[in-house]
């Protein structure tokens, strides 16, 4: 087998212990910036009866409080910006809320080791600057399409960024330019996969060799449908906009698991109802403290994704620790086609449009899309429409969420008390997809 590339590879094979003393003095570091900086967060450690001289290294990781998603919002729009804006150069931002978004900031120093990260994925995943590396992420705020190509362009790779959507000339770029690597979301590649079949494309038709898959869960049964219709290596990435966006974690040939960026993310499993650390290998909720981050460092970050951490060596030399797939969430969100998506965006519209929050959400996914039904109770009153006042208030019901969320729902108008309720409680959401194995 070809001998295992890093894209740095000095920090990327490091020694166990030498990773631990350099996040230890990292941490410390990282603790007085916000302290100094970060008032919100200052509170929060006042209020826990911590202060900087407390933190000596990571064995005190655990006497600093969480942050939440709640605190971004809360503190939106730059409440929690550690350095003047003057010295930022971007920002990015969650997708799919309106309203209190979370906005990340980032300076030049944030975006060339975002970049870093990103381009250690493609690299791992055996891109090098011969490579055409195709982008169709979305680009804008959303973080996966400008972190692969910024990720790309380290490489050296040739870079598409063909950004989301447009499938034909997804397919037109993709052949007529000899794309090598595809960066986009599971369920795009898979559809692209019968896209060229549709066509009449076989695998060996293309010249991809590896894509780098994200933002969303996908299966092992997944990997292997993409793998065969595309006729690639398919690897898996991992992020989240409040740490900067994707490349927090990359698989690497060995497909069992994601390195994490120990240099620049700390990585804790926590027992999502008590907030207790749980030891290495225990599923439990993953929490992050960024260590080099200046304009937007987050401390001890509660990110919702439950998973397990695996620390046995890796035959492909990396020394970072490796996170399972994500195994489901400790909140209700959920991400349907790309978006991050909570039930109580759409419960918020149906309010603001005078229907009663009764309602059902029905996820499923049919030729590898995400399909989103919301069914709405009417009321007594509301019932009374005719079949073409009905049609036009689920036009306009749709039209309210799409503003919302960024994605068309097929919106139903139902009669009364016709949304099953077990135990007296309603089902809010109805996930058919199967996501996790
Ligand atoms: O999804 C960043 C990203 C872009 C990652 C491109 C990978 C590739 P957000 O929109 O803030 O950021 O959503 C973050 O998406 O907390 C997970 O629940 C989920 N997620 C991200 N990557 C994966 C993955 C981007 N590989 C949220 N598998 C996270 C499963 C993922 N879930």
């Amino acid at each position: 087998m070809e001998s295992e590339r890093y894209y740095q590879p000095q920090a990327e094979t490091m020694p166990v212990e030498q990773i631990r003393q350099m996040q230890s003095e990292k941490l410390v570091r990282q603790v007085r910036h916000v302290w100094e900086h970060v008032p919100p967060y200052r509170t929060k450690m006042e209020a826990a009866g911590v202060t900087p001289e407390d933190i000596r290294g990571v064995e005190d990781l655990h006497k600093l409080p969480f942050l939440t998603k709640a605190d971004l919002r809360d503190n939106y729009p730059d409440g929690f910006l550690a350095v003047p804006k003057a010295d930022c150069v971007r920002i990015q931002s969650t997708s799919g809320t309106t309203g209190r978004r979370v906005v990340a900031f980032y300076t030049q120093e944030d975006v060339n080791l975002w970049e870093d990260c990103c381009a250690r994925a493609i690299v791992a995943a055996g891109g090098t600057r011969e490579d055409v590396c195709q982008v169709s992420y979305g680009y804008g705020l959303f973080t996966g399409g400008p972190g692969l190509n910024g990720g790309s362009h380290r490489v050296g790779c040739l870079t598409l960024p063909m950004s989301s959507g447009n499938t034909e000339r997804q397919i037109q770029f993709m052949l007529d330019l000899g794309a090598t690597i595809l960066c986009c979301t599971p369920s795009y590649a898979a559809y692209l996969g019968e896209a060229l079949k549709e066509k009449g494309y076989k695998p060996e038709d293309n010249k991809l060799k590896a894509g780098i898959f994200g933002a969303e869960p996908w299966t092992e049964e997944m990997r292997r449908d993409i793998e065969k219709s595309l006729g690639i290596k398919a690897y898996d990435i991992y992020g989240l906009t409040e740490t900067s966006g994707p490349g927090v974690s990359f698989e690497c040939r060995e497909q069992h698991g994601m390195h994490i960026n120990e240099d620049h993310f700390l990585a804790e499993i926590i027992d999502p109802d008590t907030g207790e650390p749980l030891p290495d290998g225990e599923k439990g909720e993953l929490v992050f403290t960024s260590l080099d981050k200046q304009a937007f460092p987050l401390l001890r970050y509660r990110t919702r994704d439950i998973c397990v951490l695996d620390r046995t060596p890796c035959p492909c030399g990396r020394t970072f620790v490796r996170m399972s797939k994500p195994m489901g969430r400790s909140d209700d969100m959920l991400i349907i086609r790309g978006v991050n998506v909570f039930p109580s965006q759409i419960e918020t519209v149906l309010l603001q449009e005078g229907y009663a929050p009764n309602y059902q959400i029905e996820v499923d996914r049919a030729n590898n899309t995400d399909t989103l039904d919301v069914y709405v109770e009417l009321s007594e009153e509301q019932f009374t429409d005719t079949v073409k006042g009905v049609t036009a208030a689920e036009k306009k019901l749709a039209g309210a969420i799409k503003t919302m969320l960024g994605i068309n729902p097929v919106v139903h108008l139902v009669a009364p008390k016709t949304i099953a309720r077990s135990e007296g409680k309603a089902v809010r959401v109805v996930d058919k997809r199967k996501l996790i194995d």
